[in-house]
């Protein structure tokens, strides 16, 4: 069973300041996902922590919030059949050197925190990270 799904995607700061943007959307729209909504966002500190709550306690979270706050970053609401599962394999895994080749992470991430891109990671996050960034947005269609 396939069901269309939206996810969040976010091409993060460091990859757009790598101008990484087109060959990033460029790959997006190659997978076969639709772009329901885009745009470009400079986040502040705390809505960077907001946004990665869940991770509050960790280690790398002053670090995660100041690198996501540190210059602009794409979001994207990336509509397809299973597209939170299928821009996750996009991605690769959260480590550069771990990601497969061939996917976004090991081709454009630099460390386990500037890995290029973000993806939701389940039904209920995508629903929430979506609210986060296009609450009251229509979506095109
Ligand atoms: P994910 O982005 O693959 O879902 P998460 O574990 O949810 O990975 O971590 C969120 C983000 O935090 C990662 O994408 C990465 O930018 C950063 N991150 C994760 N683990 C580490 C770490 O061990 N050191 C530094 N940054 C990390
Ligand atoms: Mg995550």
């Amino acid at each position: 069973m396939t069901s269309v799904e939206r996810t969040l995607a976010i091409i993060k700061p460091d990859a757009v300041e790598h101008r990484l943007v087109g060959s990033i959307v460029r790959r997006i729209e190659a997978e076969g996902f639709r772009i329901a909504a885009m745009r470009l966002v400079r986040l502040t500190r705390g809505e960077a922590a907001a946004f990665y709550d869940v991770h509050r306690d960790k280690p790398f979270f002053d670090s995660l919030t100041s690198f996501m706050s540190s210059g602009p970053a794409v979001v994207l609401a990336l509509e397809a059949s299973d597209a939170i599962v299928r821009w996750r394999r996009v991605m690769g895994a959260t480590n550069p050197g771990e990601a497969e080749r061939g996917t976004l992470r090991h081709e454009f991430g630099t460390s386990i925190e500037h890995n290029a891109t973000h993806g939701s990671d389940a039904p209920e996050t995508a629903a929430a990270e979506l609210a986060f960034f296009f609450r009251g947005v229509e979506f095109a269609r």
